[in-house]
This record gives C-alpha cells, sequence and structure tokens, in this order.
C-alpha cells in the first residue's frame, strides 16, 4: 500500500519516514521526485489546515495522502504563534527569526509553559479524511539548546527530560506531537487504505 507525505518540509519527511521505518506502507515524497501544488494554509485550526493539505493533494495527485499540520502554543502569548508557527516573524521567516520573536515576546514572563500541537490527516481521492491529533507538554527557554531536530526544538525543554526537543532527536520520535498523532494513525490506516 503507498501514500503520499503531502509536506515541503524536509524535516518533517525525515521524522514521520521515521516512525513509518519498518511498517508495511509505503510513504512517497516530495523527494521521490513527485512535485506538488502550493496549498494555501488559510484555516483557524491545525484540523482545518491539515485537512485542507491532505485533500488537495490526494485529489492532485489522485493518491491517498497524508498531511501534517503542527505549531508551538505557548500558555502566555495565548497560544500563539499557534497556525502560524511557521510563519511567526514574518514573510521571511526562518528557523532562527522565528525563535528570536519567540524569547522576545516571552522576555520578562514567568509562565513558560507551551505545548507543540500536531494534527495528521489521511485524505483520499473520494474526499474521505481521517484525523490525529497529539500534543507534547514542555517550557520555553530563553537559550537554545541542542543541534538535532527543527523549528523550535532548542527552546522547548521537556520537564521529564531536562532536555530540550533538540539534544534528544531518538527519544523526540517516540514521545513528541508527531509520534503520538501517528501512532493514532498506524492503528488505522491499513483498514482505511
Ligand atoms: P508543510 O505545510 O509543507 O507541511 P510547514 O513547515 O509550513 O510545512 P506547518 O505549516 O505545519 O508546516 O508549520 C509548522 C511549523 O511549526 C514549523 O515550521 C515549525 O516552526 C513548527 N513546528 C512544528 N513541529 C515542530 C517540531 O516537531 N519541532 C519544532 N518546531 C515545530
Amino acid at each position: 500500500k503507498k501514500v503520499f507525505l503531502a509536506t515541503g518540509n524536509k524535516k518533517k519527511i525525515k521524522e514521520i519516514s521515521a516512525i513509518f521505518e519498518g511498517f508495511d506502507v509505503e510513504i512517497l515524497s516530495i523527494q521521490d521526485g513527485i512535485e506538488i501544488p502550493e496549498v494555501v494554509e488559510d484555516g483557524d485550526t491545525f484540523e482545518a489546515n491539515s485537512a485542507k493539505k491532505a485533500l488537495e493533494i490526494s485529489k492532485f495527485l489522485d493518491m491517498p495522502a497524508i498531511a501534517d499540520d503542527s505549531g508551538l502554543c505557548v500558555e502566555a502569548l495565548d497560544g500563539a504563534p499557534g497556525v502560524y508557527s511557521a510563519r511567526y516573524s514574518g514573510e521571511n521567516a526562518t528557523d532562527d527569526t522565528n525563535n528570536e520573536k519567540l524569547v522576545k515576546e516571552l522576555s520578562g514572563i514567568e509562565d513558560r509553559r507551551a505545548k507543540f500541537v500536531c494534527v495528521i490527516t489521511l485524505a483520499k481521492p473520494s474526499g474521505e479524511i481521517h484525523s490525529f491529533r497529539g500534543e507534547i507538554e514542555g517550557e520555553i527557554v530563553d537559550t537554545p539548546r541542542g543541534t538535532d531536530g527543527f523549528g523550535y526544538d532548542p527552546h522547548f525543554l521537556v520537564p521529564e527530560y531536562s532536555k530540550t526537543l533538540a539534544e534528544i532527536p531518538e527519544i523526540k520520535n517516540k514521545i513528541s506531537h508527531r509520534a503520538k498523532a501517528l501512532e493514532l494513525l498506524k492503528k488505522e490506516i491499513k483498514e482505511i487504505l
């Protein structure tokens, strides 16, 4: 069975492929030379954007597709950057400029609680969709630590390990928002496809 992973983010492809390693569903992506159009993410929720990405690409390729919409929600910032996580610092945002903005917004604020959210959607060309949500709680630290992972990982401390997600790549793929959503998908994917 084959499914297309509808993302332009190579770090997501790496993490999701690792989680599906040894599982007998074949994951295709842009790294197999398949080109896909850009999907406009104009929804207010992770669920809406995830479903939109999966559905549009599934119809475009006429095969089942998976999409990942994810982001960081910071308690003291009323859930920001949330669905705007990728573009937090503007149109030409990079992980570095996003992290700079995050640290600045939290300066002088004691409450550091945050969570990562991931909504994975599996869509079929018929329009059928199945969505799965995973979350991980942590705390934002001002000084980045670790070089693995991507995005906000160097600033996201996991209290149970006293390490940021960028310091614990093998563990990240077992405990992360993405890992949790994908575990739920794995239980059902073979039946759905
Ligand atoms: P696609 O839409 O093509 O999948 P994207 O990077 O634009 O790629 P999103 O719209 O879902 O994906 O934005 C997710 C952003 O949230 C991402 O760019 C990171 O800044 C952040 N993020 C998501 N998961 C993360 C993780 O595991 N670790 C660190 N940051 C993460």
